[in-house]
């Protein structure tokens, strides 16, 4: 009796405890097997978790709010940096445009440029790809006219990213799509001997001819 009394504030302690475990428990039922008197004075398990609820409740609430404010903090700094963004791309576009004239011309989106480099389809690709561009493929007059610009400055004539290598007769730009728009001089295309890839003149006409010739490179961006 008296050992009983003695461990009575221990067991009561242990049971008021919220951080004791079930485990705890039993290995204390299982040293004082007649001290289940005892401990059923401890709230019961169900009790326990009701009494639990509303604290859990609470820090889930917590927990919510700061997940709001967390996002809420990201949507503000995703929206900065697609601003930051739009101002870098118009700035680099910008940039473009200045550093082109006078040696390019804009028209809508595009931009036609040369540097001076000259070559025959290969190189003329080669070159283009080299400055993240591909070769001049004019898709309508006022694309087209632009080109011719470039031609006339340099009194040359000048390769189109245009070719009927695959199919005889039919021209294709650079991704294999059937070109849309064309600008033909009178009589052409004629493929006279192996004529596959196509030359702007000054006049802004276009001729079918051997691939292996000599251009000046006009590439767009
Ligand atoms: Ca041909
Ligand atoms: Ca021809």
């Amino acid at each position: 009796m008296l050992i009983l009394l003695v461990l009575s504030p221990l067991f009561l302690g242990v049971s008021m405890q919220r951080t004791t475990t079930l485990a705890t428990r039993r290995v204390l039922r299982g040293w004082f097997p007649n001290a289940c008197t005892l401990v059923i004075c401890a709230p019961p398990e169900t009790e326990e978790r009701d009494q639990g609820l509303p604290a859990v409740q609470e820090l889930q609430g917590v927990k919510e709010d700061i997940n709001n404010s967390e996002f809420e903090r990201l949507e503000t700094q995703i929206r900065d940096l697609q601003t930051q963004l739009d101002n870098l791309k118009a700035s680099v576009i910008k940039t473009q445009q200045v550093l082109l004239t006078p040696h390019g011309v804009i028209v809508g989106k595009k931009i036609f440029k040369t540097d001076g480099t000259r070559g025959d389809y290969d190189a003329g690709r080669a070159s283009c790809s080299h400055m993240g561009s591909t070769l001049a493929v004019p898709r309508d007059a006022a694309e087209n006219s632009a080109i011719q610009q470039i031609v006339t400055w340099h009194n040359a004539k000048a390769l189109l990213g245009i070719t009927d290598m695959a199919e005889e007769d039919k021209f294709v730009d650079l991704n294999g799509s059937v070109i849309e728009y064309s600008n033909w001089a009178q009589g052409e295309p004629n493929s006279k001997g192996n004529e596959d890839c196509v030359e702007m003149h000054p006049d802004g006409k276009w001729h079918d001819r051997d691939c292996a010739l000599d251009w000046l490179i006009i590439c767009e961006f």
